[in-house]
């Protein structure tokens, strides 16, 4: 028996305020979160929907140096561009919050504070990278070096983004920091640990026997192969500058780590809620405290271990929370067959999705769920985006609604025709009872964050509708109108009950569509309860058409988001082919004096006479005008250039490099070539033409 618990405390993982959120984040985690609040939101539950931006940890740090600004201004810019996007899209957060603001902090401090005093905490030091010139402990991701398994001179201390390896620091060769460039030092660190090994036993009970029926078997999968392969203390402290500071002492310039803060984030933000409410100071508690509340996380797969594991035993080691219920994580969703991946911007960002697309936001949710990476990985593309939306949303939902609407205008001037109990027939009787079905069988689903499978649901209530009026064609019956009457009307009321049936069920899905639809049919019982019957609508009660709920998306729209995913495509294989080249380039010479350097004469001189030399196919015997003089040099360049096409040309020279015999003859100089790295030569030359015997320097 499932439990009927008095509230439920939602919460959606806490993006980083590293970079926009995408198509992935939203498919993940975003819209099935939101269709769930939602839908308990319409049963009239009473609903704490959290969520905010993670603006802590090495994500934010590093996107700070990667733009050269400073922290602060990376999260207050990403903060904003997500908040923004999530209003514009329709989340339905009852809160979204910041980890950098006070409560936050507060809280977290707090939290710590209680475990650190009540001896939850073990104490170790260790010895950790070290930058000796910006004189700071180095996270992973600061540390570069060339990785053990392809050779990557740029691998990071965590992991080889060209081969994929994960990496620990120890395995890099000449390992330096990001920071300073100076190869790193061991040096002895103190830090507090959360002893998971002690709370193996309990997670095994409450995990693997307590939620083996309930939990989607992907979490569960991941929390089993955790727990048996023995959980180990885990540092809940950093050594950084951006955090929230260790509230002890003996921990001075140490901050939590990010995700120690991060789940207590939620907390924070259901506190921020009831403050910016001008509520009591407790009354968040009870969505975190009170045993009849329902926790819930919807994360992404990488989450996993965080949510299940850590976040738990950190409540369970404080005392004074609940637990989740659950914690629904999604797999990935691709993008094109390539994964979404931020740092190399492959994705659909959602804030300009919402640039090109600004009344589609339903689209999205629809395709999104209807391709949610729910058990596997799945694919987006641009051409199911629009093959979804042309043959589903347009050709079932908007064709079915528009149809019911305009016959309503067209027969009884826009008014809900009355019901002829005593003429109804076998199709009537089918349709009426087949829809009292529908709301049972959604909340099955939903409930089991199954929102694919439920969205399945209200697709087919809308095709059975289309079929429906297909099969009943009042518009053949309506050549004789009033012999037809009765079936005309007892055709469209029912039709429209059904528009009114999928209004409701279809809220939580498509929240944009269905707030049309409500005022075109002045529904009032909106509500989850109501679904399934056949009086939502009253006789007689005026119906205003929607317009076109749904619009076809052309051809060359999608060529657009098409196109652009393909350049950045050729943009980054060329900016491989330039990185795999720049491999070859030779490293820098030692270091010399300026003096050295001014020992050097460079000039500009023209070439007036150019031959190829009967002894040698390297060379070319090359006569120059060097505005001092009329010199003869030998230069490597035969294989590359023909004589004719070198004279008067203009080029840079090395004009007092001692004389050199080379296949009999004597070289006075050196012309400069650029070689690149696959060999190809080209002369030096000045932009303009400049007098020969200009110097160079
Ligand atoms: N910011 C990680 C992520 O975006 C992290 C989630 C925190 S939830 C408390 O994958
Ligand atoms: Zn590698």
């Amino acid at each position: 028996m499932t439990k009927n618990f008095e509230r439920h405390t939602i919460t959606a993982a806490l993006p980083y305020a590293n970079g926009p959120v995408h198509i992935g984040h939203l498919a993940g985690v975003y819209v099935p979160a939101d269709i769930y609040a939602r839908y308990l939101r319409l049963q009239h539950k009473d609903v704490m929907f959290v969520c905010g931006s993670d603006e802590h940890g090495v994500p934010v740090t590093i996107r700070a140096k990667e733009e050269g600004v400073t922290v602060q201004a990376i999260v207050d810019k990403y903060h904003t561009i997500i908040k923004e996007s999530f209003e514009a899209f329709g989340m339905s957060f009852d809160i979204y919050a910041r980890t950098s603001n006070a409560t936050h902090h507060q809280t977290a401090s707090d939290f710590f504070k209680k475990l650190y005093e009540e001896g939850k905490f073990i104490e170790k030091t260790a010895e950790q990278y070290y930058d000796p010139e910006a004189q700071q402990f180095l996270a992973d991701r600061y540390i570069q070096g060339t990785c053990p398994n392809c050779g990557n001179p740029e691998a990071y201390g965590d992991q080889c983004e060209r081969c994929g390896t994960s990496l620990s620091p120890d395995d890099l060769g000449n390992p330096r920091s990001m920071l300073s460039g100076a190869s790193p030092i061991r040096k002895a660190t103190k830090h507090w640990y959360l002893p998971l090994n002690d709370y193996e036993d309990w997670l095994s009970t409450w995990i693997l026997e307590g939620h083996k029926k309930d939990w989607k078997t992907n979490v569960y999968g991941q929390c089993k192969s955790w727990i048996e392969q023995g959980l180990q203390p885990r540092a809940v402290t950093r050594d950084l500058d951006w955090g929230v500071p260790v509230p002890v002492e003996e921990a001075a310039g140490k901050v939590l780590y990010v995700w120690f803060d991060a789940p207590i984030g939620y907390i924070s933000a259901t506190k921020d809620y009831f403050k910016q409410q001008g509520k009591d100071e407790a009354a968040w508690q009870p969505y975190w405290q009170d045993e009849q509340t329902k926790l819930v996380h919807f994360i992404g797969k990488d989450n996993i271990v965080f949510h299940c594991i850590i976040f738990p035993a950190m409540l369970k080691a404080h005392g004074d929370f609940i637990l989740p219920e659950n914690v629904p994580a999604n797999e990935f969703l691709n993008l094109e067959g390539r994964k979404i991946s931020t740092s190399r911007n492959w994705a659909v960002w959602l804030h300009e999705y919402l640039e090109d697309f600004p009344d589609k936001q339903d689209v999205l949710r629809y395709v999104l769920t209807a391709n949610a990476p729910e058990a596997k990985d799945n694919d987006f593309t641009w051409a199911d985006f629009q093959a979804r939306n042309n043959n589903e949303l347009v050709a079932n939902v908007g064709n079915f609604v528009n149809r019911v609407l305009t016959l309503t205008h067209k027969y009884f001037e826009g008014k809900v025709p009355r019901l002829h109990t005593n003429f109804l027939e076998a199709t009537d009787k089918g349709l009426i009872e087949g829809l009292s079905a529908y709301p049972k069988k959604i909340s099955a689903s939903i409930e089991a964050y199954r929102f694919k499978e439920a969205l399945g649901y209200i697709m087919e209530l809308s095709s059975t509708g289309n079929k429906y009026l297909q099969e009943k064609a009042p518009w053949l019956l309506a050549k004789d109108f009033e012999k037809n009457r009765a079936q005309i009307e007892n055709t469209l009321h029912l039709a429209l009950q059904v528009v009114a049936n999928f209004t409701i069920l279809a809220q939580p899905f498509l929240p944009f569509t269905t707030e049309k639809l409500k005022k075109a049919l002045a529904l009032e019982k909106s509500s989850w309860q109501e679904a399934g019957k056949t009086d939502l609508l009253a006789v007689d009660q005026p119906i205003e058409k929607t317009g076109l709920l749904f619009e076809k998306i052309e051809d060359k729209t999608i060529q657009v988001q098409q196109e652009r995913l393909a350049a950045i495509r050729t943009a980054q294989e060329a900016a491989k082919t330039t990185n795999e080249a720049s491999q070859n380039i030779p490293t820098i010479k030692d270091m010399i004096e300026f003096n050295d350097f001014m020992k050097l004469d460079l000039r500009v001189a023209t070439i007036l006479q150019a031959e190829k030399m009967s002894n040698s196919d390297k060379l070319l015997k090359i006569t120059l005008d060097t505005g001092v003089d009329q010199r003869i040099v030998l230069s490597g360049i035969a294989k590359h250039y023909q004589p004719e096409e070198i004279v008067g040309k203009q080029v840079c020279i090395v004009a007092n490099l001692k004389p050199k015999k080379m296949a009999g003859e004597v070289s006075q100089g050196m012309i400069l070539m650029a070689e690149d790295s696959d060999g190809k030569l080209q002369f030096i030359q000045p932009g303009d033409l400049v007098h020969n015997g200009s110097t160079i320097s």
